[in-house]
C-alpha cells in the first residue's frame, strides 16, 4: 500500500475518510468549515495521539451572510464533534488540546513549526507518497511558496473539491473547498502542471453526488452500536496493535457515519480513491481554476492543468468496500 500524507479541515466526513484510509505518515489540519485550530481539536478528539504541533493556515474567505449555509453547517459539525462518545474525546486531557487550539496539530512528523514544514519535511523524508487534500489548499500554497519543487518529491496529488462539469453550491458556483482560498487553489493547479504531478481531481461531478446511494441496511449496520477501546497510537503506522488501530478507526468511522450518514458521499470517497482506485471511472479533462472565486471549469487542452477527473463511482463497489472496511474485523 503507498504511503499518504493527509491535509484536512477534519469536518465528520474528514473523520470518517482518516479512519478509513491506512494509517498516514502524515496528517495536517487545515482551516475550511473547521478553522485550522478547531480541526486539530477534532482531530485529536476523534484519534488522540498527536505526535508534534503544526499550526495549519486559515484560508482569506471567511463566511459571509452569502454564505449562512457553510457557517451553519460549521455550528453544527462543532457541536456534533464536542458531543462525540468515542475514547479519545473522554480521555481528552484538557492542556494537551488546549496546546493544539493553540498551535494547530500534525500527526507523524516530530517538530516543525507549522503544517507547510512539516509537508515539506515529510516529502523529502518519504519521497514518492500520495497526497491527499480533503479541504482548502492554503497549506499545500504555502509549502510551495516556501519549497517550489514539493510537488516534484510526490507520486499523486488527490484533491477533494472542485465543480467542474456540475456547478458547486459555494458562492459563483464554486465548491467550498476551492472557494475558501482561490488563490491558493490556482496555485496548486498550476504548479501540478508545472511539476507533471499525477492529480486526481475528485470534483462535484461525483463528490456530494445524490446518485451516491449508499443504501438504508448498510447505514443501519454500520451505526449499530460497537465496542471501542482506544489503542495506544491509533493513527500510528503499521505498528504492534496494528489490528486494535483498525478496530478503534472502524468505531470512529462508525459513529461518524451515526452523526451524518450523508457524510460518505463526501470526503470518504477520497479515502476509497486511494483503497480501490478501479471502482472510480478517471477522465482527462484540463481543468483552468479562478484565482478570485475559486471556480474550476474546463478549458482547452494545452490551458490550466490536465487532471484525471473522476466522473464515476461504481456504488455497488463502494458499499463493499464500505462493508469490508468497517464492518469486517
Ligand atoms: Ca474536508
Amino acid at each position: 500500500m503507498r504511503k499518504t500524507f493527509v491535509d484536512t479541515d477534519c469536518a465528520i466526513d474528514d473523520g470518517i475518510a482518516l479512519a478509513l484510509l491506512p494509517p498516514p505518515a502524515l496528517v495536517t489540519t487545515v482551516g475550511g468549515i473547521l478553522t485550522a485550530q478547531r480541526a486539530a481539536v477534532s482531530a485529536h478528539r476523534l484519534f488522540g495521539g498527536l505526535s508534534a504541533k503544526a499550526a495549519g493556515l486559515d484560508p482569506p474567505n471567511e463566511f459571509s451572510p452569502i454564505a449562512a449555509w457553510a457557517a451553519g453547517y460549521r455550528a453544527r459539525c462543532e457541536r456534533m464533534l464536542d458531543d462525540i462518545a468515542v475514547p479519545a474525546r473522554e480521555a481528552e486531557d484538557a492542556p494537551r488540546a488546549r496546546e493544539c487550539a493553540e498551535h494547530g496539530a500534525a500527526f507523524g512528523i516530530a517538530g516543525h513549526a507549522d503544517a507547510a514544514s512539516a509537508l515539506i519535511a515529510a516529502v523529502a523524508l518519504q519521497p514518492g507518497a500520495t497526497l491527499v487534500c480533503l479541504g482548502p489548499l492554503s497549506n499545500v500554497a504555502e509549502a510551495l511558496r516556501r519549497e517550489p519543487r514539493v510537488l516534484h518529491g510526490l507520486s499523486e496529488l488527490i484533491i477533494l473539491g472542485g465543480a467542474v462539469r456540475r456547478p458547486g453550491s459555494a458562492p459563483h458556483g464554486a465548491e467550498w473547498n476551492m472557494w475558501f482560498d482561490p488563490a491558493a487553489a490556482a496555485r496548486v493547479f498550476a504548479a501540478a502542471a508545472a511539476a507533471g504531478t499525477r492529480l486526481v481531481l475528485l470534483s462535484n461531478d461525483v463528490a456530494n453526488d445524490d446518485a451516491i446511494n449508499v443504501h438504508a441496511p448498510l447505514v443501519r449496520a454500520l451505526c449499530e452500536p460497537v465496542e471501542c477501546k482506544l489503542p495506544a497510537a491509533p493513527l500510528a503506522p503499521a505498528g504492534e496493535d496494528r489490528a486494535a488501530a483498525r478496530a478503534y478507526r472502524q468505531c470512529v468511522a462508525r459513529r461518524l457515519v451515526a452523526l451524518q450518514p450523508e457524510a460518505l458521499t463526501m470526503d470518504p470517497l477520497a479515502a476509497a480513491l486511494v483503497l480501490r482506485p478501479s471502482i472510480f471511472e478517471l477522465q482527462l479533462a484540463h481543468v483552468c481554476v479562478d484565482e478570485r472565486t475559486g471556480v474550476t471549469a474546463e478549458c482547452a487542452a494545452g490551458r490550466g492543468t490536465a487532471v484525471q477527473l473522476a466522473v464515476r463511482i461504481d456504488c455497488g463497489e463502494y458499499e463493499r468496500l464500505l462493508r469490508d472496511e468497517l464492518l469486517c474485523s
